[in-house]
């Protein structure tokens, strides 16, 4: 990765124009830093969420489409199955579902980035060209922000990138008072009408989260605003911020320098104390150089997810062929480190979601991109029927480790919901305490997905409906407890109250189903959940798929469902 004349044209196109100590936020196993022999029989690997053959992969970085091609980069150890040694590997695809890979794209070469290339995002400049900006491990372990630039931009598959000279771009100094261990991963820049680069990256100043911003007027020379584009207090550390425009009353999507009285703005931001990430829609000031949450929106850790299940480290992009915004994310295993060495790979991608405004402007809604309706096989269709309480029906025909199923329920008799407690307002615990297996009224009912012949194994996922203050209030949860006989691994039940009516509209559900992974979207992608499970039983052809009914009472229900195909993912 040699500075290369394309680095002058660059330059020449673009440019008119006391550090605080390290502690290490990211657990090294180097006695595990070796590339393992997977073992033979692998009945948790994907067939069609992103995986590469083996070895470690978390953040999806500077995901994009150029010249028609989507590339995805992602952090990657080339030498084992726990994390340590990060590159950005790469790959590309024409639809977002069938990859084809390429040599790493950035990997430890320069002093700024040397102990590690950290995540990142692409910006595409205004004439088209696509930059990287991302965060490097320097040689006393500060994080610090780099640049680097495609190296042909007429090969289509970008697969050589030059890093600037002048980096690091943007770094920790006693002056600026950013701790040198907390920031990191820089977001996709936007360009106001002033004609600057505006760019965040996420920090933390004591517990309260912040979202650093940098301005520049040439993509080289970064200046710290005094103050944060937004902050949360107790929060802690803040990655992988993600900011982005989304279109009032349309499905469409937007680039993300888009201003303007139609859009709102997202700031999503993922929490590294806890491993979770949470979303606010509001008002982005570009005079002030501020962003607002709305009334009523939640800035902490119990405010919106996109997924209430294991999903992590995500980042969206414009898709400009399709006017779409794209949502990816990281997808960690549920399983202990030394399962993982054994099968010699961690981490899987969830499928691509499109991401827009819900017509309310209060929540986001979320779908599966449409490709992956390409790998639909053979599909099975139960017609409207009812499923009787305490009752549950098999749907056969499918193969039912590796399956997109649709379900969606129909309420008559809404006044036997239980009555809903105003003390329950997490739906995790909720659904930890009312599991699957605790009958209900109205619920629960939903799919058991991957589950043994003799039901010693499933996952449920399902919903249950109450009877709040002045509403229906719909409870989500997905019930890892009986997914495994094996109990090492993470068997945490998940949940999400659903925000929709249950007396105007159906309940649909949809599950992507793929051997280890149980990605579900509650409500037509108004609330989405995404499960790690390990089967003993329930493998390959010995999974099944049913529909049931723990509730007193009885729901109808029509089901479709698909054996997936295999996509090709290396
Ligand atoms: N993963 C990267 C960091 C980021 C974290 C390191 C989030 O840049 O903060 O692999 O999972």
């Amino acid at each position: 990765m040699a500075i290369s004349s394309a680095w002058l044209v660059f330059c020449f196109l673009f440019l008119r124009h006391a550090v605080v100590e390290l502690e290490a936020s990211h657990h090294v196993y180097r006695n595990l830093q070796v590339s393992s022999s997977p073992s033979e029989h692998q009945p948790y690997r994907t067939s069609y969420h992103f995986q590469p053959p083996q070895n470690w992969i978390n953040d999806p970085n500077g995901p994009m489409i150029y010249r028609g091609l989507y590339h995805l980069f992602y952090q990657y150890n080339p030498k084992g199955a726990v994390w340590g040694n990060i590159v950005w590997a790469h790959s590309t695809s024409t639809d977002l579902v069938n990859w084809t890979p390429h040599e790493p794209a950035i990997y430890p070469s320069q002093p700024s980035d040397i102990n590690g290339c950290w995540s990142g995002s692409t910006t595409i400049l205004p004439w088209g060209t696509p930059v990287f900006l991302y965060t490097g491990i320097d040689p006393q372990n500060h994080q610090v922000q780099n640049l680097a630039i495609p190296k042909n931009l007429s090969d289509p598959y970008l697969r050589e990138w030059v890093k600037s000279p002048k980096n690091p771009l943007m770094a920790p100094t006693s002056a600026n008072q950013i701790n040198s261990s907390s920031f990191r991963d820089p977001t996709s820049a936007w360009l106001g009408p002033d004609g600057t680069w505006r760019v965040i990256i996420g920090s933390k100043r004591h517990t309260r989260g912040l979202a650093i911003l940098y301005r520049s007027k040439d993509f080289i020379r970064w200046v710290k605003s005094q103050h944060p584009l937004h902050s949360a207090k107790d929060t802690g550390m803040w990655e992988c911020p993600d900011f982005f425009p989304v279109m009032v009353n349309s499905k469409l999507g937007v680039d993300t320098s888009i201003m303007g009285p139609d859009v709102k703005h997202v700031l999503k931001v993922s929490l590294d104390d806890t491993k979770h990430e949470y979303y606010t829609i509001g008002t982005y000031n570009l005079g002030k150089d501020i962003y607002v949450p709305d009334k009523g929106q939640v800035d902490s850790d119990s405010g919106l997810r996109y997924d209430y299940g294991k999903y992590y480290a995500s980042k969206t992009f414009f898709d400009s062929a399709k006017n779409r915004r794209i949502l990816l994310g990281w997808i960690n295993e549920s399983s202990s480190v030394a399962d993982d060495i054994k099968k010699g790979w961690s981490g899987v991608h969830a499928i691509p979601r499109t991401l827009w405004l819900d017509t309310s402007g209060k929540q986001l809604v979320q779908w599966p991109i449409r490709e992956i309706e390409k790998l639909r096989g053979h599909e099975v269709h139960l017609p409207k029927q009812v499923l009787e309480g305490g009752s549950a029906l098999e749907v056969s025909g499918v193969t039912a480790v590796q399956a997109d199923v649709e379900v969606s329920f129909g309420i008559s008799e809404l006044e036997k919901a239980e009555m809903l407690n105003p003390s329950w307002t997490n739906p995790q615990v909720l659904c930890s305490k009312k599991g699957a297996s605790v009958k209900g009224g109205l619920g629960p009912f939903g799919l058991l997905v991957l589950a043994s012949k003799g039901l010693q194994e499933y996952t449920a996922v399902f919903f249950r409906i109450f009877k709040g203050q002045d509403k229906y209030v719909v409870l989500m949860c997905s019930d890892q407890s009986r997914s495994s006989l094996n109990n090492d691994n993470d068997k945490t039940n998940y949940g999400a109250f659903l925000e929709v009516d249950p007396s105007r509209e159906k309940l649909s559900l949809r599950s992507l189903i793929d051997h280890s992974i149980v990605e579900s979207f509650g409500g037509k992608g108004k609330a989405c959940i995404t499960a790690r499970v390990y089967p003993t039983l329930a493998i390959d052809d010995k999974a099944h798929l049913h529909v049931f009914n723990n509730g007193t009472e009885n729901v109808q229900f029509t089901v479709s469902a698909w054996s997936m195909k295999k996509a090709h993912l290396s």
